[in-house]
């Protein structure tokens, strides 16, 4: 389209928080200054992805610089820009990343009233072959005045104010929840800024492909095990669903949301608990996906069946599984199987677990 080769009027991220913003009169734009060095973050991640394997051609990475440093690991140098960025907004009290055990207190001269829970570089075993990778994030937010504690952080998903990921694939892909729906936003490099080209996101109501590690099938528990049995092998006329795993959580999730279906990282002998975290993996995800009108769950109950064993008869199993969004973290890095994707297929799994009990 010859008309739509110079567009005139972008909707950058910016300007879509701004409009947000200007519905809600008593904000003062803490949020859409946050999101704005979040997004600063990611555009630097970004760049470096990008450069990563011309470095490594080119002898840059692992070797020492001229100021005798040895190149930081990308991981540890996305950690870092976040951390700065996050703290030099000006608008975070309590900052948890992947990368450090601790979690960060912002002095309180640079405080403000939002927590910021993240996965700076997930996926990074991928970054030599090229294989997309991402950068996960949720938010809290304290109440005005109040002193930061670590409690403020081991809530439960659904408390937070917003979640999102940013996707170092064939492009650059920022995709965000602020309670109202999805929306994604691509990197024009052009202009580096972030452009609204998927509006409001919905995932398919049930979708044709899983997406787990089978090499873990020999642990897998009982209703794992039996729900990808029903994938492969469906014994209600279906059609078999089709396999794909990346083993980069960015990049499964995000193919997912839009294409629908289920991801799964669930329990296993080896494993308990799953791999995933709950804070800056679980969570973030979990949220995008209720937002998009799918659903996530962690693969437990909420209270014990033996407790109310009229559950059984009465048929209420389904209000009895624990959604994602209502665990409740012990600690900052806890870990949690989880199954999201298309509402549908994650109804599925829900039942076989439920049954179990
Ligand atoms: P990481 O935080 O060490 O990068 O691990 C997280 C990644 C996720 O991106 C992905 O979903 C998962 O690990 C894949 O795990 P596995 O290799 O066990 O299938
Ligand atoms: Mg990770």
């Amino acid at each position: 389209h010859a008309a739509d080769a110079h567009r005139t009027d972008l909707m950058t991220i910016t300007r879509y928080v701004l409009n947000e913003q200007s519905k809600h009169p008593e904000s003062r734009g803490d949020f859409t200054i946050l999101l704005s060095h979040i997004v600063l973050g990611c555009k630097f991640v970004c760049s470096a992805v990008n450069k990563a394997g011309l470095a490594k051609l080119i002898g840059l990475a692992g070797e020492t610089n001229v100021q005798g440093e040895e190149q930081k690991k990308l991981d540890v140098l996305s950690n870092e820009v976040f951390i700065k960025a996050l703290v030099s907004s000006g608008r975070t009290c309590i900052l948890v990343s992947e990368e450090d055990e601790e979690a960060t207190f912002v002095e309180p001269s640079k405080r403000g009233k939002y927590c910021v829970v993240f996965d700076p570089l997930d996926g990074s075993s991928n970054i030599d072959c090229g294989v997309s990778i991402g950068t996960i994030f949720g938010i809290y937010a304290l109440n005005d005045g109040d002193e930061p504690k670590l409690e403020d952080v081991l809530q439960p998903g659904k408390n937070m104010v917003a979640a999102g990921y940013c996707m170092y694939g064939s492009s650059c892909t920022l995709v965000v929840s602020t309670g109202a729906g999805v929306n994604g936003f691509t990197l024009d490099p052009s202009l580096g800024e972030f452009i609204l080209t998927h509006p409001n996101i919905k995932i398919p109501k049930k979708g044709k492909i899983y997406s787990v590690n089978e090499g873990n099938a020999t642990n897998w528990d009982g209703p794992t095990a039996k729900y990808v049995e029903k994938c492969k092998f469906p014994t209600d006329g279906s059609p078999a669903k089709s396999l794909r795993y990346i083993g980069s959580m960015v990049a499964d999730v995000h193919r997912t949301l839009l294409y629908g279906g289920i991801f799964l990282y669930p329990a296993d002998k080896k494993s308990p608990n799953g791999k995933l975290r709950v804070l800056y993996e679980v969570f973030p995800m979990s949220f995008l996906m209720e937002q998009a009108g799918g659903q996530a769950f962690t693969g437990k109950q909420r209270v014990r069946f033996l407790d109310f064993p009229n559950i059984n008869r009465l048929g209420l199993f389904n209000r009895f599984v624990l959604q994602a969004l209502d665990l409740v973290p012990k600690k900052i890095h806890d870990r949690s199987p989880i199954f999201l994707g298309s509402y549908d297929d994650v109804e599925e799994i829900k039942a076989l677990y439920a049954a179990e009990e």
